[in-house]
């Protein structure tokens, strides 16, 4: 890898300061270690779970700052990561769903691991970042690596799904699915006897401490994404994660049902969930299920927590801890059980909210949670801002790095999540919810696709409220309240729907 120094970085040096120019050339700047979690909510110790047994998250957090308000720009996989790898929201990468590209409306677009390439960094992904399929070998110095063993280069047409796994009979190569062949999704929830590194995260997390070893060596700065796939359904972890959660200890919901008020199209039908086998038919789903699903959950998320945690000792091991920046993020929450929804797909809070922790050398708030509301499309400008780089052109988050010194302070009034609903109960065209959230309160505006006109408004008071159980939209003195954050409700954005038909479509021709 080239150590050089280019104009433009040059005009940086010069500009930005002292601090900054002493950090030199590309061999001077601190590491990047991304962390990515598949359906992470907040259950973590560092949040305040009094249940979650995460003492390696914990761990991070405490050299770092924990952001307790950090959002999600849509909370399903492709959509949410798209949004935060190219730092645009939806409506910018025109990625609403699960079968779009974003190259195909930002074919120019360069992505934060291609920023940083581009910027003399060795920039490689294992397991999960972007969702499958949607690869993007440009982003990467070197092929995307999974678990599998499968690797996949600059041509999405690489891809090749094994039902066949490293890992065994019965589990997907890609996510540790469990796998029966001929008959669709296995059981939700699986006690594996299988230990860390038999199952795909583990094996991510070995290869990601020989990749740390490895660039220990080297004098270029490295970009390294790990993504892991739990705790995605199914819920298959190590038995010794499972029992180390006693299930009627875990919170129940508080709330089984949809907010009084709410449209029903605010809420769905549990459609993922109910893929799995063992799932019966119809909602709610039945008590003992509905525990086992808590537990295991649960029990995924500490799976999780020991692999980060042979990630954070790899980079002490290797003296690297004082020069690398981390950052770890779920790629949005998870309703569990709570509105009576599995999963995520919606705009309520337990859905669009996911930990985010950055943690880098010398930050003056490290140890500390920052409850300012921040958002995901501003993982970009903060790693760029950290490591010294220019400012990345035609990203629309901002840099927390000030929320760093000082984790009390604020970088923006809102964090703005959305989501498309085709055509449903109460509304007879399709449907894009913008969803805002302030330091109190959550307006979600339900608009016609791609027009200004208002179907239906929800306003659920967080702070009196924090489950959502009412919206209070209609009071009239929550007027005042729905006025100043609608100022802030993006302008229409383009049509979704089309769009979307049009890429199921291709999809579908691909197959
Ligand atoms: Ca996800």
């Amino acid at each position: 890898m080239m150590r050089r120094v280019t104009p433009a970085l040059l005009v940086l040096l010069v500009s930005v300061g002292a601090a900054i120019a002493e950090r030199g050339s590309a061999a001077d700047r601190p590491n990047v270690l991304m962390i990515a979690v598949d359906d992470l909510r907040p259950d973590l110790g560092c949040f305040g779970s009094p249940v979650a047994k995460t003492p390696n998250i914990d761990r991070l957090a405490a050299r770092g700052v924990a952001f307790t308000r950090a959002y999600c720009q849509q909370a399903v996989c492709s959509p949410s990561r798209t949004s935060l790898m190219t730092g645009r929201r939806p409506d910018a990468t025109q990625v609403w769903d699960l079968n779009t590209h974003f190259r195909v409306a930002l074919p120019d677009c360069v992505t934060l691991p291609e920023y940083f390439k581009h910027h003399g960094y060795h920039a490689a992904a294992l397991g999960k970042i972007y969702h499958r399929k949607f690869e993007d070998g440009r982003s990467w110095s070197e092929p995307h690596w999974y678990p599998s063993g499968l690797t996949v280069d600059t041509d999405p047409a690489d891809w090749r799904e094994r039902k066949v796994s490293r890992f065994g009979p019965g589990v997907s190569d890609y996510d540790g699915s469990v796998m029966q062949p001929e008959a669709g999704k296995g059981p939700a929830t699986m006690v594996s006897d299988k230990d860390d590194d038999e199952l795909p995260d583990g094996y991510t997390a070995a290869e990601a401490e020989r990749r740390i070893a490895a660039f220990a060596g080297d004098a270029t700065p490295f970009f390294l994404a790990v993504g892991f796939s739990k705790p995605h359904l199914p819920f298959v972890a190590p038995k010794a994660y499972w029992d180390l959660h006693d299930p009627d200890a875990i919170p129940k919901p508080r709330i089984d049902h949809l907010p009084a008020g709410a449209p029903e199209f605010a809420g769905h039908v549990n459609g993922e969930i109910h893929q799995y086998a063992g799932i019966p038919p119809g909602n709610p789903l039945p008590p003992e299920i509905a525990r086992t699903l808590r537990h295991g959950y649960h029990a995924c998320i500490s799976y999780i927590d020991a692999q980060v945690g042979r990630l954070l000792d790899a980079l002490d091991r290797h003296g690297l801890a004082e020069n690398t920046v981390i950052v770890l993020w779920g790629d949005h929450g998870w309703q569990l059980g709570d509105h009576g929804l599995w999963h995520k797909h919606t705009n309520f809070e337990l859905a669009t909210r996911s930990p985010l922790i950055v943690a880098a050398p010398g930050i003056a708030g490290a140890g500390r949670t920052s409850a300012a509301t921040v958002e995901f499309v501003d993982v970009y400008p903060t790693l760029v801002d950290l490591c010294g780089l220019p400012p990345a052109p035609d990203v629309e988050g901002v840099s927390l790095r000030p929320l760093l010194a000082d984790p009390g302070g604020t970088v923006k009034p809102v964090a703005i999540s959305q989501y498309p609903r085709g055509k449903s109960k109460g509304a007879d065209v399709p449907l894009m919810g913008y969803s805002l959230r302030d330091d109190r309160w959550r307006l979600t505006v339900w608009r016609e696709d791609g027009t200004a006109r208002v179907v239906a408004t929800e306003l659920y008071d967080e702070a009196n409220d924090p489950d959502e159980t009412v919206n209070v939209a209609t009071r009239p003195e929550s007027a005042a309240v729905i006025d100043r954050l609608s100022r802030h409700l993006p302008p229409p954005g383009p049509a979704a729907a089309p769009l979307m038909q049009r890429s199921r479509k291709a999809e579908a021709t691909a197959r």
